[in-house]
């Protein structure tokens, strides 16, 4: 993949998936992600059993969080963690909130506030997202969420939500 590289920045990855073995599918996007020519795993949080946020018929999820180092620009990573989900068998049925084998969401990267029609970050709805807060928390606990807030409040704020660790 065509990539252009800049200095080296934190940014953290959202994991979820809730069909076709989700532990799985969070352990081998793991290694994928890690694998990725200008992105270093620095931290990789505890996987979480969570209830589906959005339609309630389909599977419970495991989510977890991974912060990486990177000196990709935020646009190939994207492109980058996409390619991961689609080779992981990702279909985009359309459906909104729909059931998927994996996904790979940037939460933060770096201090940055990034506004594009294919990326949003920090991301959309973080907030209301304990299973992204918790495992982010555990994984940095002095985080500072542009335009959000510090991951202490965020956390004090939202609802847990049947939220289980595993590991
Ligand atoms: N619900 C949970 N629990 N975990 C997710 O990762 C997740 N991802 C999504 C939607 C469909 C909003 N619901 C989710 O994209």
């Amino acid at each position: 993949m065509q990539t252009s590289l800049s200095p080296p920045v934190i940014a953290y990855i959202g994991l979820g998936s809730n069909l076709v073995d989700p532990i799985v599918q969070i352990k081998s996007a793991r290694i994928a992600v890690a694998a990725i020519e200008g992105v270093q795993e620095m931290t990789f949080s505890s996987l979480y059993h969570s209830l589906p946020m959005g339609p309630q018929d389909q599977p419970d999820y495991v989510n977890a969080v991974m912060g990486v180092v990177t000196k990709l620009l935020p646009m190939d990573l994207l492109r980058n963690l996409q390619h991961i989900e689609n080779i992981q068998g990702r279909i985009r049925t359309g459906e909104r909130w729909g059931a998927r084998t994996l996904d790979l969401d940037i939460l933060t990267y770096g201090d940055q506030e990034i506004d594009e029609p294919d990326l949003i970050v920090p991301h959309k709805g973080i907030e209301e997202r304990s299973f992204v807060l918790c495992p982010l928390f555990q994984i940095a606990p002095e985080l500072y969420v542009p335009n959000k807030g510090f991951i202490v409040d965020l956390i004090a704020k939202c609802p847990l939500s049947g939220l289980k660790r595993i590991n």
